[in-house]
């Protein structure tokens, strides 16, 4: 043993963890969230690396500094491409708006980095098809690329899908999923850069439906092979922003107006590869309503609902129980044997959103270590993208039932 590893007693010190340095580029809403998972993963599980905060990006270097301080990174950079190049950044967390997702994640991949992408992977399906090419390049150089559709990381969800690849339910006739917001009920709400369809790709739709349709897809095992949509704009124009850059919560300059060039809510049927149906509803116009994702599937054995309101429970009908019995049971899912529980708090203690990014973090650093096949992959994004995509050219010709690519 080296002098350095004793301590001043002569005890052996703790072995030294490996680290994972990230860097991180965007700091709004996911970035703060992002944070909060890559600072917390290492202290509360078990890791085969220590997630270490690096460095942070975004353009201006008084908000990029304070973002920094705030939320815990080491060193600020101004240029994503700075970022990328740093010796002490391994992964590269990008959580900026989706426009600039598909061109960030390619560099870093070919700079030799690990990336973890925000949820919708891209604006297009072109887009995402070049960031799943340059994934599958940098996995044969033994690199991790993940897309953050944090919600599978919600301990009932992840136990859902386990009791339904169990066989609880048995064969599976419906998928029903609603995402449900409502920060643009008012019609003065100003015009973010989620309501422009240059930056984000799409509204409700990527933002909200993005989610609903890949949890059916992960949930079920199954991919959605047709879809058939109606989608509108309600407030067709809205306050303009003083800057750039404004997220949820950004503010309106003046008497400036500017358009709406989303969708505000989109609605679709769709028939998954088994023969199921399911319907998906994603609005932020549903007044009343701040994160209301919502699942049931009816299978012929039984039936599964969640609510993100309500994070910590399952509900669960066992339809082969007798019927006077039979009934919709609430599950709580807080045990040490549930997903995730066990490097927790005691049963009943109960999670929240902000765990699901802890998860995420815990997840990406495992699959890094262990070389295991990442989750959700850049391939998993690529065809939530496709459904996407298929959504849209339905609801443009009125419903018209539209096939989506494999
Ligand atoms: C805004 O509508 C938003 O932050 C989404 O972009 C997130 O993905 C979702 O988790 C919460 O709502």
């Amino acid at each position: 043993m080296s002098r350095r590893e004793e301590t001043e007693q002569g005890a052996a010190a703790p072995p030294r963890q490996a680290t994972l340095g990230v860097g991180m580029v965007g700091y709004a809403f996911m970035g703060a969230a992002h944070s909060q998972g890559w600072r917390t993963a290492g202290h509360v599980f078990d890791l085969p690396m220590r997630p270490a905060l690096a460095a942070i990006c975004g353009r201006d270097r008084t908000a990029v500094d304070a973002a920094a301080a705030r939320h815990g990174w080491a060193a600020a950079e101004t240029d994503w491409r700075a970022l990328i190049a740093r010796d002490d950044v391994q992964l590269v967390d990008i959580c900026t708006p989706g426009d600039s997702h598909a061109e960030i994640a390619i560099a870093a991949l070919e700079a030799g980095k690990h990336v973890l992408c925000e949820k919708p992977l891209a604006n297009t399906v072109a887009e995402a098809e070049a960031m799943v090419a340059a994934a599958e390049r940098a996995a044969a150089r033994g690199q991790v690329a993940i897309v953050g559709f944090n919600y599978r990381k919600v301990p009932a969800i992840t136990y859902a899908r386990t009791l339904i690849a169990e066989g609880r339910l048995g064969a599976l006739r419906h998928v029903r999923a609603t995402y449900l917001q409502d920060w643009l009920v008012d019609p003065e709400s100003p015009l973010t850069w989620r309501l422009k369809r240059e930056h984000a790709g799409s509204g409700a739709l990527g933002d909200l439906g993005a989610h609903i349709v890949d949890l059916a897809q992960y949930l079920t095992g199954e991919r959605l092979v047709g879809v058939s949509a109606v989608s509108e704009t309600f407030v067709r124009s809205r306050p303009a922003l003083a800057g750039p850059g404004a997220g949820l919560s950004g503010a309106a300059d003046g008497t400036a107006r500017g358009e709406v060039t989303v969708d505000d809510a989109t609605l679709f049927t769709g028939r998954l590869a088994s023969g199921a149906l399911a319907s998906f509803e994603a609005t932020r116009m549903a007044a009343g309503r701040k994160n209301a994702l919502r699942l049931e599937i009816n299978g012929e054995r039984g039936s599964l609902a969640f609510d993100l309101e309500r994070l910590n429970e399952l509900s669960f009908h066992d339809h082969t129980e007798p019927a006077v019995t039979a009934g919709f049971r609430r599950i709580l899912v807080t045990e040490p044997e549930h997903p995730y529980l066990e490097a927790w708090w005691p049963p009943g203690h109960g999670l929240g959103y902000e765990h699901t990014f802890v998860h995420q973090a815990a997840d990406v650093v495992r699959t890094i270590a262990t070389g295991s096949a990442p989750m959700p992959s850049f391939a998993d994004g690529l065809q939530v993208q496709r459904v996407l995509a298929a959504v849209e050219e339905s609801a443009e010709k009125n419903s018209v039932h539209t096939t989506v690519p494999f």
